[in-house]
């Protein structure tokens, strides 16, 4: 690694840990990815495949060497199929995670748990009402029970479609109708994928892209969708709070406790037992202050968009935490978790704790947590963290910065409520100019990309083009370290949202919440559109992921590609392998689901194509460039 920190990440908090860690002699994430350059280049165009064991195969992409692999695939094919396996994968992800929430929300109804209750029981039966659920005469729990039997019948494909279909705008449901992508059940197209990507199924690329459209559709508007409107039910639906974020969270004197992963099922239990007086007062026969409970990733967005829970950091941040030396334990769920947490712990007094048997860490300290034990599970929990306290090496502590502010929890309901109960003052802003359009900025960090830095410097460009800018996961965690989510960062955006932003009180960026919140996203799209009475790829909206590099995120691309939303990469996903692939995702899809990707590194760049998109759908609609 370069000795200037700058150069790795914009956050000064990040800098100071990478010089920690060089000091102390700790690997991290950048260490690695120096080690594995180059990077495989039949890899990194997608022109591998070691689907069966007549290979592995690779075409060489300068036409000298093989064109086929040893069973016949083309290099249209093997991408194809590669990519049709990421998305898979990452719908797999968010529709496990919403499983894990159906189950719980079961598990309620049937009277199987005292830990978990309903916490917003208006939103249980309009939901509920919304997807045919009958609730005349019935108690919460038996709605709870009979509205989580509805939903598990949208994993398979019992129903024959998923419960919120008719969230979807008619002019797109038409458009997947005439393409034969409707997700049908959630589970149903991940192990179709499967099955057509098996050697000798699906050999046609078109065929299997469109395939790819389908399961994605299944997580947007299945799976996740299911995980952000079972946690709101369970958990309380978001509303706006201020919080605080970056290392400056975490506390010299207290035990501070990380959570990290993307479900709020464990992590909610964790915040009751850090506030248990008898914990506390453990704590403090430790010698600590008190308990100091913070996020990382996603598991830290469910916490703070519905409780204020400080967040930590995002992806690359979690290493780095820990070398702050003054992390007792990082308790993690699922998802984004990298296994090298477990090797800078031991390099400290610090523990992973593991809660889920279906995340194992080889040297982590598993607790496994179920509906019936999560508020004792999370108890014993803290009480390692309070005994790890005493072991920890106040000489190796280094808190590098101060916190800052940021506002968070707004979930549709949130924005509706400023908005005064319905979205007409925004589509009014719209049409005056006042707003230009909207763009969701959503996903991860990547060592590849300065950290943070594209995410940013694109949101601070939209917003000073009075583009309204959404963000979920670690993209929100971005522009909230740098002051962006607080309704003073209006003073950075366009005159127009700048009025809009300082008539409501609220940032130019808003926080929506995790990566299966982005399914709040295109919920609001489908509001918006069904209002105007357009289809969601008539309005002025798009979509960005700047530092992804989850197979999680390529299905959230893909799903809002398929609802028509352009969408900005800032790397390109393993296809350029293939020109009838690449073709597609720059220029073809167009003209079937109306939108199409586009790769671009520069976040000035990137805010410009996102405007341009704008300017067109404004045009097309008859209002102000
Ligand atoms: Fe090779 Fe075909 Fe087997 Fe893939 S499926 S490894 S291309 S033989
Ligand atoms: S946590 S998927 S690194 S956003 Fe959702 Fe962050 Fe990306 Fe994981």
């Amino acid at each position: 690694m370069n000795k200037d920190f700058k150069e790795y990440s914009i956050c000064t908090d990040a800098q100071a840990m990478l010089k920690k860690a060089r000091v102390e002699g700790i690997e991290t994430v950048w260490d690695r990815l120096l080690e594995q350059q180059p990077h495989c280049g039949f890899c990194e165009l997608g022109l591998s495949c070691r689907n069966c064991i007549m290979g592995p195969c690779r075409i060489d992409p300068f036409g000298s060497g093989p064109q086929r692999g040893v069973c016949g695939a083309d290099a249209d094919v093997i991408v194809a199929r590669n990519l049709g396996r990421m998305v898979a994968s990452g719908a797999a992800a968010h529709s496990d995670h919403g499983r894990d929430l159906v189950e719980t929300l079961h598990a309620i109804g049937e009277g199987k748990t005292d830990d978990y209750v309903i916490t917003d029981p208006e939103k249980l039966k309009r939901v509920a009402e919304e997807v045919g659920v009958n609730i005349g005469g019935k108690d919460d729990a038996a709605i709870a029970k009979a509205l989580a039997e509805r939903f598990f019948a949208d994993f398979g494909c019992m129903n024959g479609t998923l419960s919120f279909i008719d969230r979807v705008p008619e002019k797109r449901r038409e458009v997947w109708a005439k393409f034969g992508i409707t997700p049908r059940g959630i589970d149903r197209e991940v192990v179709e994928m499967m099955h057509r990507t098996h050697m000798g199924v699906d050999n046609d690329a078109v065929n299997l892209c469109l395939h790819s459209a389908r399961v994605s559709l299944g997580d947007g508007w299945g799976g996740s969708m299911i995980a952000t409107e079972v946690s709101d039910i369970v958990f309380g639906t978001p509303t706006p709070r201020v919080s605080k974020v970056n290392l400056g969270v975490l506390k010299e004197d207290y035990v501070n406790i990380l959570v990290h992963g993307h479900s709020p099922i464990v992590s909610e239990m964790v915040c009751a037992a850090v506030q248990d007086p008898d914990l506390l007062q453990k704590a403090k026969d430790a010698g600590a202050a008190g308990i100091n409970l913070a996020g990382l990733c996603c598991t830290g967005s469910e916490l703070l968009m519905r409780k204020g829970i400080p967040m930590a950091g995002n992806h690359l941040m979690t290493e780095l935490a820990l070398i702050t030396g003054a992390v007792e334990v990082i308790i993690v769920d699922y998802q984004c978790i990298m296994p090298s947490l477990v090797a800078v712990a031991a390099c400290y007094h610090s523990k992973i704790v593991t809660t889920s048997d279906k995340a194992k860490f080889t040297g982590a300290t598993h607790v496994e947590f179920s509906v019936d034990n999560a508020r004792a599970k999370a108890r014993e929990v803290v009480e390692m963290a309070i005994e790890a306290y005493k072991n920890r090496n106040p000489a190796r502590v280094d808190i590098p910065v101060e916190p800052v502010e940021l506002m968070s929890g707004f979930s549709n309901e949130a924005v509706l409520a400023a908005l005064g109960g319905t979205a007409q003052p925004l589509i009014d802003a719209i049409v005056a100019g006042k707003v230009r359009g909207v763009v969701g900025i959503v996903g991860c960090n990547n060592p590849k990309l300065k950290h943070d830095y594209v995410t940013y410097n694109m949101a601070k460009e939209c917003i000073k083009r009075d583009i309204l800018v959404l963000v979920t996961g670690c993209a929100a965690i971005s522009t909230g370290k740098q002051g962006l989510l607080m309704p003073a960062a209006a003073e950075e955006a366009g005159s127009g949202l700048k009025e809009v932003c300082n008539a409501l009180g609220i940032p130019p960026v808003l926080h929506v919440g995790s990566c299966v919140d982005n399914a709040r996203i295109i919920h609001l799209c489908g509001l918006l559109a069904k209002a105007l009475g357009v289809d969601i790829s008539d309005l002025p909206v798009a979509a960005a992921a700047p530092e992804w590099y989850s197979e999680k995120a390529v299905s959230i691309g893909m799903y809002a590609v398929a609802n028509g939303i352009y969408t900005v990469l800032g790397l390109a996903p393993p296809i350029l392998g293939s020109k009838l692939v690449t073709g597609l995702a720059l220029n073809g899809l167009e003209d079937v689901v109306g939108a199409t990707f586009a790769v671009e590194a520069d976040p000035i760049k990137a805010a410009e194509l996102v405007d341009e998109r704008i300017k067109t759908k404004r045009k097309a609609l008859n209002l102000t460039p």
